[in-house]
């Protein structure tokens, strides 16, 4: 179609969603593997609503040429730039690289690392977990939302996409929607890992009080790094995403309990470096971002 392919890197549960949503849709989509293997295509299964369907997806080793026009990237943060830079041979000028990771800080160190192709940003509320090996529960519906900083007009892969990808919109300013979803983030993910709890549970003593410090100070260092607008209200902003997700266990706690490495990095770390920037205190952030450290080693 219009020479669109999608190529999706990472198979975790956003990946494997947004895989076999494109694919269902019409539009070419290939899984991108690390390494060779036997079979030229893989399962991918969604349990949603108590159903669950299958869709059956080309593969493609990184290693392997072929030029990637368009090139979904749903990887943990701290694996953004490696995943990218395993598929730099078959990037050029005219790929379209979408990322849609949580936190923020590795499109920065991938831009500098690898200019050449054009880059986009996502970001989603789409709820998904993974039950086993590119098999989700595609839990709760959410918007996904895309855009590239100072382009208030789609590229032309965008229609297709957003007929596939629904609901979802092209935003204008995607800056302010990733800070906003960093600032909520950093105020659930780092204290559910810290005290292994569902994202409800924070809402209860003792953990609401350091909720409500954690908030006031993200606050200030949204203000500063000029968010103040859409984080004004983010204690109640907070309080409405633990609501919705109340008997989820966060992203970061879910890496925590399988031993995985965390986004800690891209998201209390990445709000450190703003604070420090702009010399904002976020002591209660940091004493948090240490504990979630500290503990991984
Ligand atoms: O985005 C999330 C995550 O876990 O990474 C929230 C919104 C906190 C839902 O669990």
């Amino acid at each position: 179609m219009n020479g669109i392919h999608w190529h999706v890197l990472g198979v975790g549960a956003i990946g494997c969603l947004f895989a076999s949503t494109l694919h269902r849709a019409g539009l070419p989509t290939t899984l991108l593997l690390r390494s060779p293997g036997m079979e030229p295509s893989l399962p991918v299964r969604v349990d949603r609503d108590g159903c669950s369907s299958v869709t059956e997806l080309p593969v493609s080793a990184a290693p392997e040429a072929g030029q990637i026009t368009h090139l979904l990237v749903t990887t943990k943060a701290q694996d953004v730039c490696a995943a990218v830079q395993s598929v730099a041979h078959r990037l050029d000028s005219s790929s379209q690289v979408l990322l849609l990771a949580n936190g923020l800080g590795f499109a920065g160190e991938l831009q500098d690392a690898l200019p050449v192709p054009e880059y986009f940003h996502g970001t989603t509320t789409e709820g998904a977990y993974r039950l086993g090996e590119r098999h989700i529960c595609h839990a709760g519906r959410g918007f996904t939302r895309i855009g590239r900083p100072g382009h208030a007009t789609p590229p032309a892969w965008f229609g297709p996409w957003s007929e596939a990808v629904q609901p979802g919109a092209w935003d204008p300013d995607i800056e302010q929607a990733l800070w906003l979803k960093l600032a909520i983030n950093c105020a659930i993910n780092p204290l559910t890992a810290l005290h292994r709890c569902r994202n409800g549970e924070l809402l209860q003593p003792p953990m609401a009080a350091t909720l409500e410090e954690l908030c006031g100070e993200i606050m200030a260092v949204s203000a500063a790094a000029g968010y103040a607008a859409i984080t004004n209200d983010l204690p109640r902003q907070v309080a409405a995403v633990i609501h919705a997700t109340a008997d989820n266990r966060s992203s970061m706690l879910q890496d925590v309990l399988a031993g995985r490495g965390s986004e800690i990095e891209y998201i209390t770390g990445h709000l450190l470096r703003v604070a420090e920037h702009y010399g904002v205190a976020a002591t209660r952030n940091a004493a948090l971002y240490r504990s979630i450290v500290n503990r991984a080693k």
